[in-house]
C-alpha cells in the first residue's frame, strides 16, 4: 500500500483543514514531523484516540482512525495546508483527488454506489441525502435482486442532483412575477402594473418539500412588437421545452380573455393557475378541474396548496425508505 493523502477540507475554505493519510503504518510517516504534547510516541495511540501536539510551532490534532488511516487537523489557511502537504510529500505520500479517493473505497462495490457517494457529498437537503445514502448502502442492487425495476425512479434519481425545472408562463400582467416572488419567499423579480416588465428569464433555485427546484419566471407568451420582448418570448419557449412542469397563469378576473399561447408540447405537464382569485366574480372558480388551481399572489391565498400540487406533479409518489434508484 503506497501512502496517499486527501485534503478532506479544501484549503482556505474553513478555520480547520482536515487531511487524511492512508498508509500501511501512517504513524511512521506523521511522527517524522509531528510532536505529541504528551511525549508519547504516536504509534502508542489506539484508533479513536485524539492526539494533541505541534508541527514546529503550530497546534495540530492527529486522529488515528483505523490502523491504516490517520487524520491530521491543522489550521485551515492556505499556508498551513501547503506546509503540511510538503511534509507528507517529503515522506513519500502522494496526494489524491476526491474522485480517486472514492474509487479506492472498498466499501463501495458498484458504480451506482460510487455515483451515489459522490452525489451525497454535495447533497443539499436531508431528503436527498437520505435517498442517496440508501443507494450508497446498496438499495439499487437490492431492488434488482428482488426483481424490481428501478427505472421507474429514473426521473427522481436524476433530480437528486439537478433541480426540477418549473416554468411560469402566461400573458403579461397575470402576476407571474408576483407568484414567483411568493413561492421563493423574497422579492426577486420586479412586479409592476405595466405589462412587459419582465423581459428576460429569471431563474432561482428553491427547495419544495425537500426536492430541488429551479423556478423560472418568463416574459410571458403573447404577440409582442418590440424586439426585446420578442426575444424574451423566444427564450420563454426554450424554457418550456426543458420544463418538468409548466405553470400556466391565467387571470381569474378576466377568465374569458384570450389566454395567450396555450399550445404546449403534448408530453408536458401543465398546471393551470388562476391568479388574482381575489378579483374573481363570485362562483367563477367553483368548477376547477384536477389540473387547475386558484390563488392570489397578492393576498397570499392558495399558495401552500399550490406548492403541494407542484410537488405532487413533479414527484407523484414519494419513494419509500430503501427504494432503489439508478444514478
Ligand atoms: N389583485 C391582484 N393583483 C395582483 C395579483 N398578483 C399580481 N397582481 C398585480 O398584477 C400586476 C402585474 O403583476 P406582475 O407580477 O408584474 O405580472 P407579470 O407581468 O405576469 O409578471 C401588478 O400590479 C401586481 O401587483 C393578485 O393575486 N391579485
Ligand atoms: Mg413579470
Amino acid at each position: 500500500m503506497n501512502p496517499v493523502f486527501l485534503l478532506t477540507t479544501p484549503p482556505g475554505k474553513g478555520a480547520i483543514a482536515v487531511v487524511t493519510l492512508y498508509a500501511e503504518r501512517p504513524a511512521e510517516i506523521v511522527q517524522a514531523f509531528f510532536c505529541p504534547k504528551s511525549g508519547r510516541t504516536l504509534d502508542s495511540y489506539a484508533p479513536g484516540e485524539i492526539v494533541y501536539g505541534t508541527i514546529f510551532e503550530e497546534d495540530v490534532l492527529v486522529c488515528p482512525v483505523s490502523p491504516n488511516e490517520m487524520e491530521i487537523h491543522c489550521h485551515g489557511s492556505l499556508a498551513a495546508v501547503a506546509r503540511l502537504r510538503g511534509f507528507l510529500t517529503e515522506q513519500g505520500a502522494r496526494e489524491i483527488t476526491r474522485d480517486e479517493w472514492i474509487d479506492r473505497k472498498d466499501d463501495l462495490k458498484t458504480e451506482n454506489q460510487k455515483r451515489a457517494f459522490k452525489a451525497l457529498l454535495n447533497a443539499e437537503t436531508e431528503k436527498v441525502a437520505a435517498i442517496l445514502l440508501d443507494q450508497v448502502n446498496g438499495a439499487y442492487e437490492n431492488a434488482l435482486a428482488r426483481g424490481e425495476d428501478p427505472a421507474r425512479w429514473d426521473a427522481v434519481a436524476r433530480h437528486l442532483t439537478e433541480p426540477w425545472k418549473v416554468v411560469m408562463v402566461g400573458r403579461p400582467n397575470v402576476g407571474k412575477s408576483s407568484l414567483f416572488n411568493r413561492i421563493l419567499g423574497f422579492p426577486r423579480a420586479i412586479v409592476f402594473e405595466q405589462a412587459g416588465t419582465t423581459r428576460d428569464i429569471l431563474r432561482e433555485k428553491t427547495i419544495l418539500d425537500g426536492w430541488l427546484v429551479e423556478l423560472v419566471d418568463t416574459a410571458g407568451l403573447h404577440l409582442a412588437q418590440d424586439e426585446i420582448e420578442i426575444e424574451g418570448i423566444r427564450r420563454a419557449r426554450a424554457e418550456i421545452e426543458r420544463a418538468d412542469l409548466i405553470l400556466w397563469l391565467r387571470d381569474a378576473s378576466e377568465p374569458n380573455e384570450d389566454a395567450g399561447e396555450s399550445q404546449f408540447p403534448p408530453e408536458k405537464n401543465v398546471l393551470t393557475v388562476w391568479n388574482k382569485a381575489d378579483l374573481a366574480a363570485p362562483g367563477a372558480l367553483s368548477a376547477l378541474s384536477d389540473s387547475e388551481i386558484a390563488v392570489s399572489a397578492l393576498h397570499e391565498t392558495g399558495i401552500s396548496e399550490l406548492l403541494d400540487r407542484i410537488v405532487r406533479a413533479l414527484v407523484p409518489e414519494e419513494p419509500a425508505p430503501g427504494t432503489g434508484m439508478r444514478l
